[in-house]
């Protein structure tokens, strides 16, 4: 397993599924090698295996890359975690090998995050600058859809699974070297569909970590969750004490207008947030993992991945890097 500790702060590439040429070479022509994949196209109901793992450490290998984190396993594979169901404690034998079988691999990150109704948005066809489309969210709205689960799930009972799950999912982190690195709730909110978010505050990520302080924990910094929690207000705090304590594992960077109850995404030099001020504050923290893109506006005549959109993101995140590295 690599040792993390030697690394830079440095961009990443992914946000996809698999590893296609075609995005591997596009990954070389970035002048990037580290590689993200967003919950991955792998066999498996249950669980990954150590075999489909250690394929594609190989592939993304084949192009000089390596194969930094896996964001986000299936739902299906924590649901009942979760939601404190009946047949947790099977999900829990098979996320543990799962968490095994990356160590084996060699992939030193999974990213996770803790909700079983996903990602809101209420329009994912929103105009934004030259017409590009992008997302927004209006809490006004979404609080008018039926509940997701068939019940009310308290935060009470979420915080209740959640240290159910860490407790058993942390030392075997620590035994296969895998670090588990939390996202925010998105929207940051504190309910919707009935199901309670429990990441949506400062407060409660502080608890999540002082709970939970295996050096296996930490966060993948989503910045644009962040901004969305108090229309950018507290971002550069929030990295100042995470990122001093080493609990920010890797960053998503990207922004929004608007806060957590109504807000539209948006190009990362338009945001909330400064993004240089971001950025020179991720390295006076002495941040030294991977940055990388999020949700991108689609841009004109852009592929289903979002090539352009990525293209200006990344670029501009590069850019950014290199400016605050040399001053
Ligand atoms: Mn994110």
């Amino acid at each position: 397993m690599i040792d993390l500790s030697t690394l830079p702060m440095r961009v990443a590439i992914g946000q996809f599924s698999e590893l296609t040429d075609e995005q591997m070479i596009f990954a070389q022509q970035c002048g990037l090698s580290d590689v993200q994949m967003n919950t991955p196209k792998m066999p498996g109901d249950e669980r990954w295996e150590y075999e489909d793992l250690a394929k594609a450490v190989a592939r993304a290998a084949e192009f000089g890359q390596r194969l930094i984190c896996l964001e986000n396993v299936p739902v299906r594979f924590y649901d009942k975690i979760m939601l404190g169901a009946d047949g947790r404690e099977r999900q829990m034998e098979n996320m543990a090998a799962t968490v095994r079988n990356m160590g084996k691999a060699g992939i030193p990150i999974l990213g996770y995050h803790w909700m079983p109704n996903s990602v809101w948005r209420t329009n994912s066809q929103e105009p934004i600058r030259g017409g590009a489309i992008s997302n927004s969210f209006n809490l006004e709205i979404a609080n008018e859809r039926p509940m997701t689960h068939g019940r009310i799930y308290t935060e009470e009972e979420m915080w209740a699974n959640y240290d159910w799950y860490l407790s058993r999912i942390l030392p075997v982190c620590e035994e296969a070297g895998v670090r588990f690195a939390l996202h925010p709730d998105d929207p940051p909110v504190p309910m919707l569909g009935g199901v309670a978010r429990l990441f949506h505050c400062f407060e409660n990520f502080k608890r999540a970590l002082d709970t939970h302080p295996s050096p296996m924990h930490g966060l993948d910094y989503c910045h644009g969750c962040w901004s969305e929690m108090r229309g950018g207000e507290g971002v550069l705090e929030s990295i100042e004490y995470f990122g001093t304590r080493g609990r920010i594992f890797y960053v998503h960077f990207r922004d929004v207008q608007g806060t957590a109850e109504n807000f539209t995404e948006c190009f990362i030099n338009e945001g909330n947030s400064n993004p240089a001020a971001v950025m020179r504050k991720l390295r006076d923290v002495g941040f030294n993992g991977f940055i990388i893109d999020d949700h991108v506006p689609h841009m004109v005549n852009d592929s289903p991945w979002g090539h352009r959109g990525r293209c200006y993101s990344t670029g501009y995140i590069l850019g950014l890097m290199d400016a605050v590295m040399a001053a």
